[in-house]
């Protein structure tokens, strides 16, 4: 049956952690996948998640089922933490996924059954797995110009003139904070203007945040998202504690649907719940489990926070300091990257400069030309800046 098949293609950023891997170069530096690193260039268990674990293995007395939604308290969890403050928050319903990713599917697939002919609408450029995504779910996908390649800011104008012709059979795709691949996030008032366009024109607002705590502090990177979700009917949102918790492989995310009522929100919920029994049917259960406890705790909570703010602030350290390393060096083609919120910052390297960063520096970096700060260690701050320098003269 399979013989026939042709082979896989790989995902550009799994394969560049392959390549690293293997790389016996003794300097070699990463700069390739998104997942946080700290000072020692590990992506260390974060101490309220310890804390929470260590707690979980002596209160748990089976591992039984849960259920198709998940973790409801995780869920809750979930909703406060984006939501509080909000006239959503009463209108809305979430369920635990495997990961981001698994609600971006699950949120996919129930677009596809409510409206089978949906446009889903991308930032150019967006995150490798987005179009993949929505594509196997049957949807349609077209891209709106986002990133400016001459400023590397977002330019808003020609966004927003693309937005406004989106019309109630599509979807806008949105970067809650810390756009992935680029770093450049839209402001607030993109987001009001936004918006006022979903209300104006009838399409339906998508946000994935993925990294919620790793741009302006937590209430700050859901400020554009709350305000989206206070003055409209309807919205879905993708969340991740992959990042924020340093549960990567904990695969633990959520679904949130925002209605007009909570009546209505439940139902897209129930239906989300069909979909995820047709796929996966429940989601793990450890990694929600973990951030329940956390959340429900005060004292874990604060440890959990202070932790996340110590990252955070680490990411703008190396962000002012590879920016003077490079002024330094005598260049201030590189002075954006502190201007760029979260991990990632797209570099305007071209994939041939990309290579020579490999290939005579032993630095992997996304062919795109995205970079990972968190990759970076102190001690190679002036050596970035330096190949960055050499490679784009
Ligand atoms: N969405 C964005 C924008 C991401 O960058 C990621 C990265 O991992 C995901 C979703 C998927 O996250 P998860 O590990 O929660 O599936
Ligand atoms: O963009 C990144 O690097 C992260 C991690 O197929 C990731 O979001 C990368 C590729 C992939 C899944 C996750």
């Amino acid at each position: 049956m399979f013989k026939q098949l042709s082979p896989a293609q790989l995902d550009p950023i799994l394969s560049l952690s392959l390549a690293f891997r293997e790389d016996a170069r003794a300097d070699k530096v990463d700069l390739g996948i998104g997942v946080y690193r700290n000072t020692q260039g590990e992506t260390p268990i974060m101490l309220a998640v310890q804390k929470a674990q260590q707690q979980l293995l002596a209160e748990q007395t089976t591992k039984a089922y849960v259920g198709l939604a998940g973790d409801e308290v995780f869920n809750q969890s979930m909703m406060d933490l984006l939501l509080t403050g909000t006239s959503a928050h009463s209108r809305s319903a979430a369920v635990q996924t495997p990961g981001a990713s698994g609600a971006l599917r699950m949120l996919a697939d129930l677009m596809h059954i409510a409206q089978p002919d949906t446009t889903v609408w991308l930032t150019n450029p967006s995150y490798v797995n987005h179009k993949p995504v929505m594509e196997a779910a049957g949807l349609k996908v077209k891209f709106y110009p986002y990133f400016d390649t001459a400023t590397k800011q977002v330019n808003s104008q020609a966004m927003l003139a693309e937005i406004a012709k989106a019309g109630p059979k599509d979807v806008v795709l949105l970067h809650g904070c810390c756009h992935n691949p680029t770093g450049a996030d839209i402001t607030f008032s993109d987001w009001q203007a936004i918006t006022e366009l979903a209300n104006k024109n009838g399409f339906l607002p998508f946000v994935d945040i993925a990294y919620q705590g790793f741009g302006d502090g937590l209430a700050k990177d859901a400020a554009g998202l709350q305000h989206l979700a206070d003055n409209v009917e309807e919205m879905i949102i993708a969340t991740s504690c992959s990042k924020n918790f340093g549960l990567y492989r904990e695969r633990t995310g959520a679904a949130i649907i925002v209605s007009d009522s909570l009546k209505e929100a439940q139902k897209a919920k129930g239906r989300i719940l069909n979909l995820a029994r047709s796929t996966y049917t429940m989601p793990p259960d450890h990694g929600a489990a973990v951030v329940a406890k956390i959340l429900q705790d005060e004292a874990l909570t604060k440890d959990w926070k202070a932790e996340l703010l110590t990252m955070n602030q680490r990411l703008l350290n190396l962000r002012s300091g590879l920016v003077k390393a490079i002024q330094a060096v005598g260049s201030n083609e590189f002075d954006f990257i502190e201007k760029h919120k979260g991990m990632f910052s797209v570099t305007g390297l071209s994939p041939e400069q990309i290579g020579r960063l490999r290939d005579e520096f032993a630095i992997y970096a996304v062919a795109d030309g995205r970079v990972n700060i968190a990759g970076l260690q102190e001690q190679k701050i002036d050596y970035l800046a330096n190949a960055l320098v050499t490679v784009s003269r």
